[in-house]
């Protein structure tokens, strides 16, 4: 936002609250406090009217008992329950269960049991998917229905939603990208099928002891889960281990893999259903079981322990969720993991084609097989070994399908996460797929001879085996090899594919890597997520817009009416109200609604320099000590976000984060001026909460390492403005909002990039920076750690010594635009407009749009 959209401020004068107080009137609703609780009840009828409005398609009095009679039937007959012994995570039971009979009726009606001339297969390690019971209500139109039904039952419906566990099967972006894809694909009815693990235990459950993360497993299925169906007759055997041999047909020779050991994948599918119902697709999650429970010679000779050990091993593999998203451990039972969910997956979709086709050699015609970054790389040793040991197609044949059919996504260009396999952990696990990966790179490396790029400096660069610290795989390489296409989730991502890791692969085939921006699908981040805001869009411009978000364009019109800016402020503090609930039970800290919501909830990672805004709260907190009569804005800065547990770095900055709080959050001197919060355990359902009460999103990356972001395009829909730097989607955010409705500071990734080479930044930035100083020297000595005046030694010497990620160098700038937001909150007409111009122009940032494009450049799936 520039300076020139200027509005005076009101005046306030140095220790005059009331003058602060007016200057605050602006963000209050219409009336305050009471109207706020009318205005609510408003929004109630509201919603109801809209979707009364939107049509929902059995939405009257026979269709409420139907779903009445349905959910009672379920409650009493599939799960054994009388109305009266229910508790709320029963009732929530027997409503999922008679949705789900209504996805699979619409499932029926949908496809009419034809063969589609495509499918798409996403393969993914993660699905972070939440809570499925608001997104079935609402594609089916039964939101009202279902309250009714309930209500007639004697129970309240956001009770029974709050008893879902969420289904938290993946870490961050990836998992939940993954989640809105499968949404917008059934929404899109592109045939679909997503294939993934199913983890017993998921994400880790966060707690704060004495500030510090403690983690604690997830239990989501400890009660079953009421949306799956297990499918034991679709059960694949998994092999692990073992030798090859050779036998010779003629001059042909064939290879035969003997795995020491198998395992048994078993599919669950939960049917994912698309918007108003028209299109039903499947997420297929295998579960790993033995092949054999208990070993029965070793029963039977007394060894009751050891003959069930083999079963306890086989089962591990779905056990748990790998809590890091940041850092590629290389872990055997990660690649476990990643060959098991893969090969099954294959097996799977190989047997669809050959009941429906025949012949393999159509694959790539009716499969688009998309691999969601590397983890499932193993597929294209694993589709190769299908085709010639299973099938007798030759190597060249096999290649040509192989390559066909597979796309890449890449989600990340941290080194550290960049998954690379040792050789010898390869050949010990899946010594058949070794040989294959070997035998590929021989092809590879033939062709490069033969255009004559034969110098050891090529050679290295582009092997599918990285020689220089031990020999290992780079998945990355060979999924790229192995893909027709390749993408980057964001502009600038996609264009950093090309010039650093995939440099040398990406100018052998430069038509290869493409863009395809990330989206979030607007039916769980808008309609459901903020049903306030999505009756004030629909009343203004239309109920099209629940299926066209092009139509929120039409909001812009009304930003500079005074009216709608209100009731657009009001729909915020509606929310902020709600969310300040949720703080105080489980902080214990109570915020004033009326303070800017000031929101960074990510993974905590150094990249994403959560820190930094720690070092600016503290320096806040320092200016705001010295001047305490001056007019601050007041601020509450909400935090949220997991660290992977053996992360020590980030979980020391969380335990920081908790320290600051304790000390500011009690002192008088800044009542009323800024608050910190962490709220534990962030969640998809408590992102549901807190997104649309946030003022401002920060997004503060160095610039160059967030591959896309999609937190980013969720607050900026839902009417928070944006700091941030110009990083991954930040740069496409501020192209469709406008730079006059964004907070951009700091360095670009070329300045990154130049910076790093420099030596002493760090220093020379401290040094120019009193405020920085003043702020590390408070942390570094103990101020907010008085019990352990050192703890925090090791994050303030990585800022003054060592500083990868730039904070020192982007401090000053970050400050700069803090304050000029500190400005901007006190016009509340510039600000709501700005908000108001940001949810009228995200409509771009829709999965929709994401997966048309998808369809369209990289699977060829024709989208009605
Ligand atoms: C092997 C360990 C590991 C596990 C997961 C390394 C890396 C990952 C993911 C690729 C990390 C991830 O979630 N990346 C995020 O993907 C989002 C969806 O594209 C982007 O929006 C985020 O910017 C990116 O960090």
């Amino acid at each position: 936002m520039t300076p020139a959209e200027s509005e005076r401020a009101p005046a306030a004068t140095k220790g005059d609250s009331k003058v602060l107080n007016e200057a605050q009137a602006g963000h209050e609703p219409i009336g305050g406090a009471d109207a706020s609780a009318s205005l609510s009840a408003k929004f109630a009828k509201d919603s109801a009217a809209t979707r009364a409005l939107a049509k929902e398609k059995l939405f009257n009095g026979d269709s409420v008992v139907e779903l009445r009679e349905a959910i009672r039937a379920k409650l009493v007959y599939a799960l054994g329950k009388t109305p009266e012994s229910a508790r709320d995570r029963d009732w929530f039971a027997a409503t999922a269960l008679a949705l789900r009979d209504r996805v699979i009726d619409a499932c029926h009606e949908g496809t009419g049991g034809k063969v589609p001339e495509k499918r798409v297969y996403y393969l993914s390690l993660e699905f972070l998917i939440g809570r499925l019971l608001s997104d079935a209500m609402n594609n089916l139109r039964l939101v009202e229905t279902t309250k009714l039904a309930l209500k007639d039952l004697g129970v309240q419906l956001s009770e029974v939603e709050e008893a879902e566990p969420d289904a938290a099967l993946g870490n961050g972006g990836l998992g939940r990208l993954a989640a809105c894809f499968m949404e917008s694909m059934a929404s899109l009815s592109i045939p679909a099928i997503g294939y993934g693990i199913r983890y017993d235990h998921g994400i880790f459950r966060q707690s704060m002891e004495d500030g510090w993360q403690r983690e604690a497993p997830e239990t989501w299925l400890e009660e079953g889960n009421p949306w799956e169906f297990p499918r034991p007759e679709s059960t694949y055997r998994i092999g692990f281990g073992g030798h090859v041999t050779m036998s010779a047909n003629g001059d042909q020779i064939r290879r035969h893999w003997h795995p020491a050991e198998t395992v048994n994948a078993v599919a669950y599918d939960i049917p994912v259903v698309g918007w108003r119902g028209k299109h039903v697709n499947q997420l297929r999650l295998w579960k790993a079981e033995a092949d054999a429970p208990v070993e029965l010679a070793r029963f039977n000779g007394g060894d009751h322990v050891g003959a069930v050990a083999g079963r306890a091993r086989a089962e591990s593999i779905s056990r748990v969720l790998y809590p890091s998203d940041s850092s590629a451990e290389g872990q055997e039972l990660r690649l476990r993991q990643e060959y098991f969910f893969t090969s099954a997956s294959l097996q799977d979709l190989v047997r669809r084609h050959l009941n429906e086709r025949g012949d393999l050699r159509s694959l790539p015609d009716h499969a688009a097989i998309q691999l969601n970054d590397t983890h499932p790389a193993i597929a294209v040793p694993e589709l190769m070994r299908i085709l010639m040991e299973e099938h007798d197609f030759s190597y060249e044949d096999a290649w040509h399908i192989t390559t066909n059919t597979l796309g890449y996504t890449n989600h990340t260009l941290l080194p550290e996460a960049l998954e690379t396999w040792p050789v010898d952990l390869m050949e010990r696990l899946l010594p058949r797929h070794m040989q294959i990966i070997y035998l590929i790179n021989w092809t590879h490396l033939e062709e490069q001879a033969r255009q004559g790029k034969s110098d050891s400096a090529h050679v290295a660069a582009v092997s599918l085996i990285d020689e220089s610290h031990g020999k290992r795989v780079r998945m990355g390489h060979l999924a790229f090899h192995g893909s027709r296409r390749v993408n980057g989730v964001s502009a600038l991502h996609s264009e950093l594919l090309k010039t650093t890791v995939f440099k040398p692969m990406h100018e052998l085939e430069p038509d290869k890597i493409l863009n395809k921006t990330n989206g979030i699908t607007f039916r769980r981040w808008l309609h459901n997520a903020n049903p306030e805001l999505t009756a004030l869009a629909v009343e203004t411009v239309g109920e099209e817009v629940l299926d066209d978000p092009e139509l929120l364009t039409g909001l812009a019109d009304h930003a500079d009416d005074p009216d709608f800016r209100k009731r657009y402020a009001a729909v915020r503090r509606v929310r902020k109200r709600k969310l300040a609930q949720v703080i105080v039970e489980r902080t214990g800290i109570s915020v004033d609604p009326s303070a800017l919501f000031d929101v960074q909830i990510k993974r905590i990672h150094e990249y994403k320099r959560q820190l930094l805004n720690l070092i600016e709260t503290v320096a806040l907190y320092q200016a705001i000590k010295e001047a305490p009569h001056k007019d601050w804005t007041p601020r509450v800065k909400i935090f949220g976000g997991k660290a992977a547990p053996s992360y020590v770095q980030a979980k020391l900055i969380i335990k920081l984060a908790n320290d600051i709080a304790r000390t500011i959050n009690d002192d008088a001197d800044v009542a009323g001026r800024l608050k910190l919060v962490f709220l534990p355990n962030y969640s998809v359902s408590l992102a549901e909460a807190i997104i649309p009460a946030a003022d401002l999103s920060e997004q503060i990356s160095t610039a160059g390492m967030e591959a896309s972001g999609t937190g980013n395009m969720k607050l900026a829909l839902n009417g928070a403005l944006t700091v941030g730097t110009l990083d991954g989607a930040n740069i496409e955010i501020r192209d469709h909002v406008g730079a006059d409705n964004i907070f951009i500071f700091g360095l670009d990734a070329v300045g990154v990039q130049a910076r790093v080479g420099e030596s002493a930044y760090a220093q020379r930035a401290i040094a120019a920076s009193p405020r920085l100083a003043k702020a590390l020297d408070a942390i570094g000595s103990g101020v907010f750690s008085p019990d352990e005046r050192g703890r925090f030694g090791s994050l303030v010497d990585g800022v003054r010594y060592h500083d990868p990620y730039l904070i020192s160098v982007d401090f000053d700038d970050y400050w700069r635009v803090q304050r000029e937001i500190d400005a901007a909150w006190k016009r509340p007409a510039t600000w709501w407009r700005a908000a108001i111009l940001n949810t009228a122009r995200m409509a771009w940032f829709s999965s929709d749009r994401s997966m048309r494009e998808y369809a369209a450049e990289i699977w060829r799936v024709k989208v009605d």
